[in-house]
């Protein structure tokens, strides 16, 4: 579709305010707010990962398209959101200590939403301390943990070994994701489960509460 293509070149060009009218205007053509995000927002994403891999762009052209992408998040949200279904349980979301990528954890919880799960998201670079004191605070049924680095991903076995150690662990299930994470690290650092995308977390969210 046209303009799901217009979106993806803006988010790649980080045009936030042409990006913020396509999405609006895609919507207001009935086009599914699912739709908007994998076909135009996540496209433009997936075209400066690979220019970024490449060193075709520089980080600054990266958080650019990111604070593009993200202006378009902003206004499907409500369309994404169930509000009607009452909270189903409650997770616990962040970006592991040392990691700021949050773009995916974020259409994660959002993708959370919509099925009517509770998200508390504590945001990115999260030491294993903030996760346990989430966890004493909201008393959540998942927790849920991103990295999009190798370097930071061994970081969540510290997590996992925190919150066992605290006594917590028989409480909350805890499901880990990003890119370098694969169902082999899952079960070696002893996760409850892994998803590759978020389509197969919410899933893995109704299998881990059987609701
Ligand atoms: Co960074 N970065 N980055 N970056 N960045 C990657 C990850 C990289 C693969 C690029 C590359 O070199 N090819 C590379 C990592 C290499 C590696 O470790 N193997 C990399 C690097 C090296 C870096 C820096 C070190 C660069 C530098 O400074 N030299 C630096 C590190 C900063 C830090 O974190 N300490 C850095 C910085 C940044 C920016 C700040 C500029 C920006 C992040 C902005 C932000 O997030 N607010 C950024 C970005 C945007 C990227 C790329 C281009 C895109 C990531 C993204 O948002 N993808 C990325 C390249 C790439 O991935 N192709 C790259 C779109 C998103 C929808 O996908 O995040 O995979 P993803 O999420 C998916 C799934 O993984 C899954 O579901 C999501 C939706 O389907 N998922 C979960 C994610 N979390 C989940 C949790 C779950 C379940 C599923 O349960 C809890």
């Amino acid at each position: 579709m046209k303009i799901l293509k217009e979106i993806a070149v803006n988010v790649e060009n980080g045009d936030s305010s042409t990006v913020k009218e396509l999405t609006k205007i895609a919507l207001s053509q009935k086009i599914a707010a699912e739709e908007i995000l994998n076909n135009g927002l996540v496209k433009g994403m997936d075209v400066i990962g690979i220019k970024f891999k490449n060193n075709e762009v520089f980080i600054p052209e990266v958080l650019i398209a990111t604070r593009a992408m993200k202006a378009g998040m902003d206004i499907i949200r409500p369309f994404l959101t169930n509000e009607r279904v009452k909270s189903k349980a409650k997770i616990v979301m962040g970006t592991i200590k040392g990691d700021l990528h949050d773009i995916g954890i974020k259409i994660v919880g959002m993708m959370l939403e919509r099925e009517g799960y509770e998200i508390v998201d504590i945001g990115i670079d999260v030491p294993k301390e903030k996760f346990i004191k989430a966890i004493k605070k909201e008393n959540p049924d998942i927790i849920g943990m991103s990295a999009l680095l190798t370097t930071t991903m061994a970081y969540m076995r510290e997590v996992i070994e925190a919150v066992e150690k605290a006594k917590l662990k028989q409480n909350v299930k805890i499901i880990i994701g990003g890119a370098p994470i694969t169902q082999a690290f899952a079960d070696e650092i002893k996760a409850d489960g892994f998803a590759p995308e978020a389509a197969s977390a919410v899933e893995l969210v109704k299998y881990l509460l059987k609701n």
